[in-house]
């Protein structure tokens, strides 16, 4: 086997980032159990909390009432999204010093691949420690790095010592770290694969490994060949600089296949509200809506409809959505999985027009 030479990528994702922003600019507020999103009458879901309101046990897309119940004396407050889109620029100007290949993720996280960096510093772990220290020093945040080969790796590494983390996995450390991974920290595994996963008696990276490619791919279609390879350590996927997002959609497996269209509608609510979290982590709004239904019979069909309003909050979405759904015949018929996306941004649009090259048609 030719190897190939060996990439250095980190992957940055920056601490409780909403709730640390509001701790930075609201002194009062520091030190404390801080909830951002939601509201202390009950109403809404947390976006984020701090490290002080995590202590309890108050987490991301927790409903205030229960955050609440979790922490009495729980602060609330508003998010202001245009200063964390200000820090996200800055964090990437910072990025941009030591290498122009940065994927951004999201508003907070981002990989970037250093196996060439601008200042020739060569070690992957020494532009991560500059990288937080300047974060630091200049916007008053903390971040956690992860450093590996590979993008999957870096992720995974930089969740692990979390706040304020650096941690290295270096290709010897690799397989023996995948090893020990339980199941459901795997790149692709959501809650239902896991499920089936461990009724496979697979718990573990380890035990994940005793099944062949051929079995994993009978099991799991597509993802199998995926996983078989990501517990091998091999992600070979690069970072793409400038991903244009075309859309961004959501979509929920059910435990058990829903049979009622009211729960149906439901649970579209919930992917609704959702799909506005996303959208506003992305600054993103878009006309084209699309719902997707898969039925127990794993037969699929998806409709959409284009607005000619930028839509981005759950309740247009919705709204979008129950026309859509009520078109659909689902008389009698069993649903495994549902799904919401947007797509036709308007930056995108915008984009297009301002450079001819990327116009699709
Ligand atoms: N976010 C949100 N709703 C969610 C998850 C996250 O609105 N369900 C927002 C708030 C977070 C930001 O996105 O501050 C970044 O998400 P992370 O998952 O990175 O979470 P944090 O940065 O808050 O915490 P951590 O220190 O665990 O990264
Ligand atoms: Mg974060």
């Amino acid at each position: 086997m030719v190897s190939e030479k060996a990439r250095k990528i980190i992957h940055i994702d920056m601490d409780a980032f909403y709730a640390s922003v509001e701790q930075r600019d609201f002194p009062e507020l520091r030190g404390k159990a801080l909830a951002v999103g939601g509201s202390p009458d009950g109403r809404g879901v947390v976006a984020t909390a701090s490290y002080e309101a995590r202590k309890f046990g108050v987490r991301s897309a927790m409903s205030s009432r229960q955050a609440l119940q979790l922490c009495l004396h729980l602060l609330f407050t508003r998010p202001r999204f245009d200063v964390y889109r200000e820090v996200s620029h800055q964090i990437r100007a910072i990025f941009k010093r030591y290498t122009d290949l940065i994927e951004p993720l999201s508003l907070d996280e981002a990989y970037l691949d250093v196996t060439e960096d601008k200042q020739g510093i060569g070690s992957a772990i020494e532009i991560a420690k500059a990288i937080k220290a300047a974060i630091r020093d200049e916007l008053g945040l903390t971040a956690s790095a992860g450093v590996s080969t590979n993008k999957f790796i870096a992720k995974i590494a930089s969740d692990y010592q979390k706040p304020d983390g650096l941690t290295f996995i270096g290709p010897s450390k690799i397989v023996p770290f995948l090893e020990q991974l339980p199941i459901d920290k795997f790149f692709g595994v959501g809650k239902v694969t896991a499920q089936k996963m461990k009724s496979m008696g697979i718990h573990t990276g380890k035990e994940l490994k005793e099944f062949t490619e051929n079995e994993l791919i009978r099991r799991f279609g597509k993802s199998g060949k995926f996983f078989y390879h990501m517990v091998r350590g091999e992600d070979n996927r690069p970072v793409k600089p400038n991903r244009i997002v075309k859309s961004i959609g959501i979509e929920d497996t059910f435990e058990t296949d829903l049979k009622e269209e009211q729960e149906m509608l439901k649970e579209l609510r919930v992917l609704c509200e959702k799909l506005e979290k996303r959208l506003e982590g992305k600054a993103k709004q878009g006309r084209t809506v699309t719902l997707k239904i898969k039925f127990a019979n794993f037969t699929q069909i998806t409709r959409s409809k284009t607005s000619v309003f930028y839509l981005n909050t759950a309740e247009d979405i919705f709204q979008q959505i129950t026309d859509l759904f009520s078109k659909a015949n689902m008389k009698d018929k069993r649903v495994r999985l549902l799904g919401v996306t947007i797509s036709n941004f308007y930056d995108t649009e915008l984009e297009k027009l301002n450079n001819p090259q990327l116009r699709l048609f």
